[in-house]
């Protein structure tokens, strides 16, 4: 263990050590107390297999599942040069130059991240990416960037998974050293939905590169650019990533009754977003709204207006979005998103395979090997089965969407949260009013966490009936949401048009609004002083990723260390086995550590005693061992 410590030592690591390296480091002589990472698994799987797992609601008992699998490849021939090659040759100008240069259209696959953030209520765990990331790398190296990172997978990972998000950012990444790797950010909501400090996003962007992030795609939820400027800059200046910054579009240019955000309007923030140095521009369609000649006339108008290469982003609730990106394309858009066509289509991104399909032949294909593509997909077919618990219940393409604008990964979370209220069956009045909601709040940008203040201020008046005249007349008397409030005071920033005074007045009663940037006013984190408080509570091994994590994300983060502490680090479970537990003699083979192997068979239990207490059977390699749990019932 001693050796273990010095070579595993950063400050070895980084090759700076000096000749009383081992006398100014007390800590290599700290040894890990006998930890068993395997007893805990076991724990873990004795605990799921005897109460469940407490995030899977429903069980199917009779459900079969098939083995995924993983298109074949050689692992010691060199990994194909792709895009992260190019951007770090080139440089990031260099490489945005670069990407306006080409002509075949590009893709960004988003599979690792938006897809399953909206299909599969953000639950893809990192063992089943991580299966597949090596062998996609090297078979499609044509792909500009994997969308892997960022939006809501942060929290998630820490509070349902129960996996460390950075964790999961080094592993993908080395699986896949050729390609840009992109995250989604909230500016200054950071991957959270609340306001922190400035110096808060410079480390975590600083952070996040370090770790591998190539494709920061920065955006504010209300397109109030005064928000992004600090991300956008920090990118430029702290790290070698490139900054795509976002035009989140609403509304519908081409529709003359929708006068609020206009072709100038999102012609204004792109030129501003150009001045603030993104490398790449977005149009961030997060509803699905962009309609397929309002996308040849918006990246037309861009194109004339901006230098930047264009990339478009949107979710196919509609299901008419691949119209949407031949128009674009042949508008001269350079990106679009797309995501595997078993992870396709409704709230999700279109369907990769079948772009690529429609495109060949055309003066813009870029050419991909459709049969390879479609290998992949059944990879995430047979993946996809593990989550059926999380698949949302739209079962087609829906024109409500142009009417109640909820963004694609809000609306599969709408309906389950709307269960808990118990108001599921009131699911269409819910709609309804999430498009009144938007008007009474003044018409705003709806995407985390704004949307979050519409859908709050629709349930609100779901649950209790009440209509937009009853919150005009009555709302006095009324306390509305937290976060209706905190939007109407200023907490997100300023809307475009400003807010409506008449119901920010009625909302905030004695409560005075604000104009400023709401990061300004929050303390700066003394990194100095708080990571080693941090380190002293949690333990010394912890760093500042731990810590990043910690300060976004206290209480979830406490809750993950606690489980870490009694189960150890459950990632490299078999999903099955992590959500719905083991079947009696069933075995798992999996790898505790890169190399290490362990094979787990799950015998059986005994009943719970007068306490509860009941006793599982296993063989871990070969050897019997027993663990105690609790029975919850
Ligand atoms: C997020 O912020 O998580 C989003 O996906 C917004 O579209
Ligand atoms: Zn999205």
């Amino acid at each position: 263990p001693f050796l273990q410590n010095v070579v595993k030592h950063p400050i070895f690591v980084r090759g700076e050590q000096t000749v009383s390296f081992i006398q100014d480091h007390p800590e290599l002589l700290e040894f890990p107390k006998g930890k068993d990472r395997a007893t805990k698994l076991l724990r873990y799987l004795s605990d799921v297999i005897i109460n469940g797992n407490p995030d899977v609601k429903t069980i199917q008992e009779d459900k079969v599942f098939r083995s995924p699998v993983v298109p074949d490849f050689d692992p010691y021939s060199p990994f194909p040069k792709g895009t992260k090659d190019l951007l770090t040759a080139l440089g990031p100008d260099g490489f945005s130059q670069w990407v306006k240069e080409q002509r075949p259209i590009l893709y960004t696959d988003t599979t690792f991240r938006d897809a399953h953030q909206s299909l599969l209520a953000t639950r893809m765990r990192t063992t089943d990416m991580l299966a597949i990331a090596e062998s996609y790398a090297r078979h499609h190296p044509e792909l500009f960037s994997v969308e892997l990172w960022g939006g809501a997978t942060f929290d998630v990972c820490m509070r349902f998974l129960k996996e460390d998000p950075w964790e999961r950012l080094r592993k993908l990444r080395a699986a896949m050293p050729n390609i840009l790797t992109q995250m989604l950010f909230r500016s200054s909501n950071a991957v959270g939905y609340t306001s922190y400090p400035d110096n808060l996003v410079e480390r975590f962007i600083e952070e996040a590169a370090g770790n591998g992030m190539d494709v920061f795609r920065i955006f504010d939820s209300l397109n109030w650019t005064e928000n992004m400027e600090i991300s956008i800059r920090a990118v430029r200046e702290r790290t070698q990533s490139l900054a795509e910054a976002c035009i989140c579009y609403t509304g519908d240019i081409s529709n003359p009754e929708k006068t609020k955000f206009t072709l100038d309007y999102y012609i204004e923030v792109a030129k501003k977003l150009e001045d603030m140095g993104a490398h790449i521009l977005c149009i961030k369609d997060m509803a699905g709204l962009l309609k397929p000649y309002a996308a040849a006339e918006l990246i037309d108008s861009l194109k004339q207006h901006v230098q930047l290469p264009i990339h478009l982003h949107t979710h196919d609730t509609s299901s008419i979005q691949s119209a949407t990106y031949l128009k674009a394309i042949e508008a001269g858009v350079d990106i679009v998103d797309v995501a595997i066509s078993s992870m396709s289509g409704l709230t999700s991104q279109p369907n990769f395979n079948s772009l690529v399909a429609m495109m060949q032949g055309h003066e813009r294909e870029q050419k991909i090997d459709l049969g390879s593509l479609n290998r992949f997909a059944n990879y995430w077919e047979d993946v996809r089965e593990l989550y059926y618990p999380f698949e949302s219940e739209l079962k087609a393409g829906t024109a409500q969407v142009y009417e109640n604008e909820i963004p694609g990964g809000q609306y599969s979370n709408l309906r389950p949260q709307a269960r808990g209220l118990g108001i599921e069956h009131k699911f269409e009045t819910i709609k309804e009013n999430y498009r009144v909601a938007n008007m009474l709040l003044g018409d705003i940008v709806k995407v985390t966490p704004s949307s979050k203040v519409v859908g709050d201020l629709a349930l609100f008046m779901t649950s209790n009936g009440y209509t937009a005249q009853d919150l005009l007349s009555r709302g006095e008397s009324l306390s509305f949401p937290d976060s209706v409030i905190n939007f109407l005071k200023g907490d997100l920033g300023q809307p475009y048009g400003g807010f409506p005074r008449d119901f920010q007045k009625i909302v905030l009663k004695e409560v005075q609004p604000y104009t400023h940037r709401p990061n300004e006013l929050l303390e700066p984190i003394d990194f100095e002083r708080e990571l080693p408080a941090f380190q002293e509570k949690f333990g010394k091994e912890k760093g500042i990723c731990d810590f990043l994590s910690y300060s976004l994300y206290p209480k979830v983060y406490q809750e993950f260390h606690s489980f870490c502490e009694n189960y150890g680090n459950v990632l490299p479970l078999p999903s099955k086995a992590f959500f719905y537990g083991m079947k009696q003699n069933e075995e798992i083979v999996f790898e505790i550590s890169p190399g290490k192997k362990i094979i787990v068979k799950y015998l059986n239990v005994t009943a719970p005693d007068a306490e509860g207490k009941r006793y599982a059977f296993f063989k871990l390699n070969g050897q019997n061992r027993q663990i105690q749990v609790q029975d919850q019932q």
